[in-house]
């Protein structure tokens, strides 16, 4: 077996590969990600049965060749798409994992052209080649309309409905499956008559790409000259042609025989790039000024970032970090920086910025699936494993205490579906906000809101099986208990049409009594007005000291709502008239009045209901636009327009959509837009509410 040294500590960056598997759920991601590991972990084997869905990122060091690659397994359902975007910034390269028989999904697509956005270099790894209705070319021809220059570096041998092995392209050679569980490939052997027409009919093309996007003039020249091109030449080519990111390899694979593993690792090691390639990230100080020049140096500064935190029960705060430059060594004091809020179009009151020096990192080690293998350093360019930094949060900075840095964040996505929780018993009640709180420090897909008008706990999470997520691991791991309810919408009232009313507080039955009469004029304001209050009086009719007191309990009225307890909002109150007594009125007795008459003036008629209204921009590709404008207009939008999104074949719609038709959008917009569909949501207004709804709304709050 290929290993390089026990502990997978490579010690330059040209020896690392960083790779992160992505495509769609139950592609194979994870079945392949085991077997990639069990092929260079000698006593691994692939576990019996299933793989469970992947929620969150997994990643592995292997040795492999004269590299180490750094594997990263990413979940494909689109509520954990927070953590394919922690993968894609902690690796070099994206390996596409297709199925054969599902084909390329919207969702899919959008991700490629996100990666072609920032030039990252991609390969497909086929899989489910067995299935009944798979077909190999087909499906790379499917990549090719998706993707653009994807080709073949082999094909796969399929016999009765099983993978038997495959044919390597460059080399002319077919290997056969080996016995199935880590016994490794067969030795390649020559094509027979049959096999070497498949090979002759796809490897020109091959060879014609590779040499093309790889700009060799030299072997283009001799290739066109007729000359038999070297597997050799071509071979070292390819990394060339894979690092222009519009050069794609296919493999064929099957993780349950191991065919393509080997061809993978031969791909990740010759083919794709090292660190040394690949962009950094935007490197800032804390404060935000310019950082200067980081590259991937293992003797420049210190540059590291957090792609994903956990706990372990025994040894604490675990953070898996992406260096970018320098050198990580255990026991090392470090800078560690978080400034989520500078960079976020959201508000991220869970991770408050922070900066820290008394931080010392603990013992290294790198990441294997499930375990961990002790560690020397991490040098620029490598994945390892951090203990023991307690303050660090996903995506915080670790850097030297005399350079302290800040990397921009990767583009993180702002979870929109609002769960309102509440804890099961008083015991819950105590460690759920400490609990609450270390779970949005591992995860920054999760926001919390303590709504202080509804009264409720709301969880803001990427979609259902995210709030699962949080409340298992709550359960689990936490040992906090709590349950769901709807979440409440926070209300406003308004007076619907104008009304005029008395409020009489009249007491003197015997003792000191209480005295007051106030004529009110309520009238409708346009919305986003507020609340106005007018003084008429004419003839001393409310004693001057007391028009304040009229004021101040017409207002504290409002406040507290005149008919379903929701504040009352854009009004003009005018007191017109009224009658005092020289003995029992008083401060407190004209409040009163003012408040009772208000009370009195609202009724079903007179009073309507408002709901929040949020401005919403969608963004989805060109050809969903028309079921998403039909479903906005299921929701009682306003659609104020369309406009051709930053990524070609996206639009961006512009519409106004009552906050209570949102609660559920992510999942819906997902639904209509085949899961390319993406959205913000700001506040906009407070506006009428159909009064039927209004009823049943106020009915549940
Ligand atoms: N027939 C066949 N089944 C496969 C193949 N690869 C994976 N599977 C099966 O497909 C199912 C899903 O595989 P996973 O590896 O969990 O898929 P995934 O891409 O990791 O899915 P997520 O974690 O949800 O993103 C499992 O039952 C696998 O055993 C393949 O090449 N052929
Ligand atoms: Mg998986």
């Amino acid at each position: 077996m290929n290993r390089v040294n026990d502990d997978a500590a490579p010690t330059s960056p040209a020896g690392i590969r960083n790779v992160v598997l992505v495509g769609a759920s139950g592609a194979g991601k994870t079945a392949l990600f085991e077997r990639l590991v069990a092929a260079r972990v000698p006593g691994r084997r692939v576990r019996d049965g299933d793989p469970p869905t992947t929620t969150a990122l997994a990643a592995a060091s292997l040795p492999s060749g004269s590299v180490v690659v750094n594997l990263l397994d990413t979940p494909g359902h689109p509520d954990f798409v927070g953590e394919v975007r922690a993968g894609l910034r902690a690796a070099d390269a994206a390996l596409f994992v297709v199925s054969a028989a599902d084909g390329v999904d919207e969702a899919t697509r959008l991700l490629w052209r996100e990666c072609d956005a920032v030039g990252m270099p991609r390969a497909v790894a086929v899989t489910r080649l067995e299935a009944a209705r798979a077909d190999y070319d087909a499906t790379v021809a499917a990549c090719r309309r998706a993707f653009g220059d994807a080709e073949p570096l082999a094909l796969p041998l399929v016999r009765d409905g099983s993978v038997r092995g495959l044919l390597a392209l460059l080399r002319r050679t077919v290997r056969d499956v080996g016995d199935g569980n880590g016994g490794g490939p067969q030795p390649d052997r020559a094509p027979d008559a049959h096999e070497a027409e498949l090979i002759d009919a796809q490897r020109p093309q091959l060879l014609e790409s590779v040499i093309e996007q790889s700009e060799d003039e030299e072997l283009l020249d001799r290739y066109l000259g007729g000359e038999e091109a070297d597997p050799d030449a071509v071979s070292a080519d390819l990394r060339a042609a894979v690092a222009t990111a519009r050069f794609f390899p296919v493999l064929p694979t099957h993780a349950a025989s191991g065919v393509g593993v080997e061809e993978l690792f031969e791909l990740f090691e010759h083919g794709f790039p090292s660190p040394v390639d690949a962009s950094v990230p935007t490197v800032y100080t804390p404060a935000g000024a310019a950082f200067g020049p980081v590259t991937c140096d293992p003797d420049g500064p210190l540059v590291a970032e957090v792609v994903r935190t956990t706990t372990d029960p025994f040894i604490g705060r675990l953070s898996l970090v992406r260096v970018f430059s320098g050198t990580l060594r255990p026991d090392e004091p470090v800078h560690v920086s978080g400034h989520l809020q500078h960079f976020a179009d959201h508000l991220v009151d869970e991770h408050a910025d922070h900066d820290s020096d008394d931080e010392r990192v603990g013992p290294l080690s790198s990441p294997l699936a499930d375990e961990t293998r002790p560690k020397g350093v991490a040098v620029a360019g490598d994945l390892a494993l951090v203990t023991k930094v307690s303050s660090a949060e996903t995506s915080d900075t670790l850097s030297r205490r005399d350079r302290p840095a800040l990397v921009e964040p990767w583009v993180l996505p702002n979870p929109l579906m609002p769960v309102a929780i509440h804890a099961r018993s008083k015991s819950d009640e105590d460690k759920l906000a400490a609990a609450l709180q270390r779970l949005a420090a591992e995860d920054v897909t999760l926001r919390l809101e303590h709504n202080a008008e509804t009264r409720q706990l709301v969880l803001w999470a990427m979609g259902p099986a995210h709030v699962d997520q949080v409340i298992a691991l709550l359960s689990s791991r936490h040992h906090v208990a709590v349950d769901v309810e709807p979440v409440r919408t926070s209300l406003r009232e308004t007076f619907a049409r104008p009304t005029t009313v008395q409020g009489r507080l009249v007491k003197q039955s015997g003792g000191h009594g209480q005295y007051a009469v106030c004529h009110l004029v309520v009238e409708p304001l346009e919305r986003g007005a507020g609340i106005e209050f007018v003084d008429k009086v004419v003839g001393g009719a409310v004693p001057r000291q007391y028009i304040p007191s009229v004021e101040k309990g017409v207002r504290n009225q409002l406040a507290k709502g005149v008919l379903a307890g929701y504040p009352v909002v854009d009004v003009r109150v005018t007191l017109t008239d009224g009658k005092a007594h020289s003995v029992d009125s008083s401060d407190m007795a004209f409040q009163t009045a003012a408040a009772m008459a208000l009370r009195e003036a609202a009724n079903d008629t007179t009073v309507a209901l408002l709901e929040p209204v949020d401005t919403v921009r969608i963004e989805v590709s060109d050809d969903a636009v028309g079921s998403v404008l039909a479903d906005l207009r299921g929701r009682r939008g306003q659609v104020h327009g369309t406009e051709p999104a930053s990524l070609p074949g996206r639009t961006v719609v512009h519409a106004e959509v009552p906050a209570h038709e949102l609660s559920r959008y992510p999942v819906d917009l997902r639904s209509v837009s085949h899961g390319t569909g993406s959205f913000t949501r700001d506040f906009a207004r407070y506006d009428y509410m159909p009064p039927a709804l209004a009823r049943e709304v106020a009915a549940a709050g």
